[in-house]
């Protein structure tokens, strides 16, 4: 296997079912004061938000769901919320995933129209119903009950982009351009031991109507556990949903893997089990409990356009980061 031994991989990852509550309690006692990882350079105003909602007094979620609501009330960032690229008939659906490491719930909700914050809509899932996630009409419907304004979430940017695809007679469908590779993942801890795990995209553009991608799907976009930590993904969902790379990566910290091994480690077995996978492009974030961080991405070489940076906001203020490169 590639740079993985089988035996560690099989205990790594296949393995993640039969974890104990052992493996659990063996992870490290919490570290000192919060810490906030996104996805990408937008990710930076999004950890600041949270920073800010968790210091003046807002809960955890509230910090990672306050922090995504700026990426997706942005209209230039085409690949979450507003202005997010539409699917093939030019209808812009999102998904969003938060999954409280305390509770261990989880709500989400899948291709979602009209309501620009589906994180927030996703938060209410957890809060308001005994459901996990909710898809298309049925979330839409729910969104309205409590109260979200519907609205044309095309720009004229985005608008503009969808007509440029379709006027093209030999267009590529249901791909993801590397200008498309936006998606924002936030985790967090409160320096307590309590972790959180939020992600939210407009998902593929040009993707077939109803089409959900990774990050909705908890254990793939999202997954969060404070005996633990926390992950999240962004990238070629079509291909990363397959992983479940987000509580892989978490079960991967269990046994001991550093934040950034743990990611590692999930590229190089996406690429064991088939090297096709190498052309996709990946990357994900980590943090354990006690706020150590780390993050790998996949293909940035071959694509530079796609190189990896993710945010981070620890003792005060926030930078930016490269991650580490496995292919
Ligand atoms: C999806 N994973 O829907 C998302 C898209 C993404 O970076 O993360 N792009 O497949």
């Amino acid at each position: 296997m590639d740079g993985l031994d089988r035996r560690d991989f099989i205990r790594s990852v296949a393995g993640a079912a039969a974890l104990s509550a052992t493996d659990f309690a063996a992870a490290d006692a919490p570290g000192a004061g919060p810490v906030f990882l996104a996805t990408w350079p937008h990710g930076k105003p999004a950890v600041d938000r949270a920073a800010e909602v968790l210091h003046s007094g807002g809960s955890l979620l509230d910090a990672v769901e306050k922090g995504i609501n700026v990426t997706e009330d942005d209209p230039k960032i085409t690949s979450v919320g507003y202005g997010g690229l539409p699917n093939e008939d030019g209808t812009v659906e999102l998904d969003a995933a938060i999954m409280d490491g305390t509770r261990h719930r989880a709500g989400s909700v899948c291709a979602l129209h009209s309501i620009k914050n589906p994180i927030s809509v996703a938060r209410l899932v957890i809060e308001k119903t005994r459901h996990t996630t909710l898809a298309g009409e049925g979330a839409y419907q729910f969104a309205i009950k409590e109260g979200f304004t519907p609205m044309q979430l095309l720009t004229p940017t985005s608008l503009q982009k969808w007509l440029d695809w379709r006027a093209k007679p030999n267009r590529e469908t249901y791909w993801i351009n590397p200008d498309n590779h936006d998606t924002i993942g936030l985790v967090a801890t409160d320096g307590k031991g309590h972790v959180v795990s939020g992600c939210s995209t407009s998902g593929s553009a040009w993707k077939i109507h109803g089409r959900v991608g990774d990050s909705p799907l908890i254990g793939c976009g999202v997954y969060a556990d404070d005996n633990v930590g926390a992950a999240s993904a962004t990238g070629d969902g079509d291909i990363m949903t397959n992983y479940c790379t987000s509580v892989s990566i978490v079960h991967n910290m269990a046994r001991g893997a550093s934040p950034e091994d743990a990611c590692a480690d999930l590229l190089k077995h996406m690429v064991a089990t088939d090297p096709k996978n190498r052309e996709a492009f990946a990357a994900v974030i980590a943090m354990d409990k006690q706020g150590r961080i780390g993050a790998a991405s996949m293909n940035a070489s071959a694509n530079p356009q796609a190189r990896f940076q993710y945010a981070v906001w620890q003792n005060g203020e926030s930078k930016l980061v490269d991650a580490a490169v496995v292919f």
